[in-house]
């Protein structure tokens, strides 16, 4: 199925402290992300960068730059919205503070076409702070909390259309601090760490929430976070934990996504090429995303519902 998918820079980079992350658009547009999709038989759109949307903030105390990941929520969600009514968008970051927006406008897209938006989370962390819990200060820790309707975000647009929690599943945690835990204890938030993939396999920690999806007629948002994947094959990334997703298992998840034809946008996130060796990180995120859109080594009868 040949779609129409633009690919919208975002170089957001003021959602921890480490610089880098604003190289990575230019870095996957090298990677050759666009020609990587148009080989597939997509119809390709670069609409290049955005810039945040200036605003009369001021810093608050422990929070590193809110006025500016204030100013990238709101551009990244009105591109998101108007992106959505024109085909599937891939936003190019930029650090994960990008989809507090990303995710914010394409959930505003679905309720107003009457359809339940879904979010897959794909991450060494759970990013469910808000700005009241979050230890760090680092903004790019709380997109999760943000979209799915969490008080505690005072100065950011407000949440219109929360996604609801037993629409959201997490894969590949290794690291979730104690507030974001207990935050997400007793809501239905699906959410499966690294020993969940060790001994069930990533399949069939996936399968079911893409059958719910299906069965809901909903809108799929995916999030790549760089650090799903395991450090040894995705150096370029400021917050490595050990023990992450291999190639083969991203893949997998990339692959199931395309076969089930339910992806609507999706997030590549946390890529500093600065810390990437050669441009492995980027090729490798280039390469999921192929997967994603319908790569393979032989053809298979899809897109299909699972
Ligand atoms: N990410 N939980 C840590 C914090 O600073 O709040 C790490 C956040 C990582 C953010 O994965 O995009
Ligand atoms: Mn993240
Ligand atoms: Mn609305
Ligand atoms: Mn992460």
């Amino acid at each position: 199925m040949s779609r129409k998918i633009l690919l919208i820079g975002a170089p957001v980079d003021s959602g921890k402290r480490r610089r880098g992350c604003l190289m990575g658009p230019d870095a996957y547009r090298t990677a050759r992300l666009p020609g990587a999709l148009a080989d597939l038989g997509h119809e390709v759109r670069d609409l290049g960068n955005l810039s945040p949307v200036s605003n009369d903030l001021s810093d608050r105390a422990g929070l590193h730059e809110l006025p500016e990941t204030v100013g990238w929520t709101q551009a990244i969600s009105d591109a998101a919205r108007d992106a959505m009514a024109a085909g599937l968008p891939i936003f190019m970051g930029g650090d994960h503070a990008l989809s507090l927006g990303s995710v914010h406008g394409v959930a505003a897209h679905a309720a107003n076409a009457g359809r339940p938006q879904f979010v897959l989370w794909l991450d060494a962390h759970s990013d469910f702070h808000s700005l009241t819990t979050t230890t760090s200060g680092n903004l790019h820790g709380t997109p999760l909390g943000y979209v799915t309707g969490r008080e505690g975000f005072d100065g950011f647009p407000p949440v219109g259309h929360p996604v609801p929690m037993e629409n959201v599943c997490l894969l590949g945690l290794r690291s979730v601090d104690p507030e974001e835990r207990a935050a997400m204890d007793g809501t239905a938030i699906r959410r499966h760490d690294m020993r969940d993939v060790d001994e069930h396999g990533i399949k069939a920690l996936l399968q079911p929430f893409l059958e719910k999806v299906a069965q809901a007629n909903g809108m799929l948002h995916v999030s790549l976070d760089v650090d799903f994947l395991d450090p040894a094959v995705a150096p370029a990334v400021g917050t490595t934990v050990p023990g992450g997703a291999t190639v083969r298992e991203a893949h997998l998840v990339m692959e199931l996504l395309h076969d089930s034809a339910l992806m609507t946008s999706l997030d590549l996130v946390e890529l500093n090429p600065m810390l990437d060796e050669r441009g492995r990180t980027a090729q490798l995120m280039v390469d999921l995303a192929a997967s994603a859109l319908g790569r393979q080594v032989f053809d298979r009868p899809t897109p299909r519902i699972l």
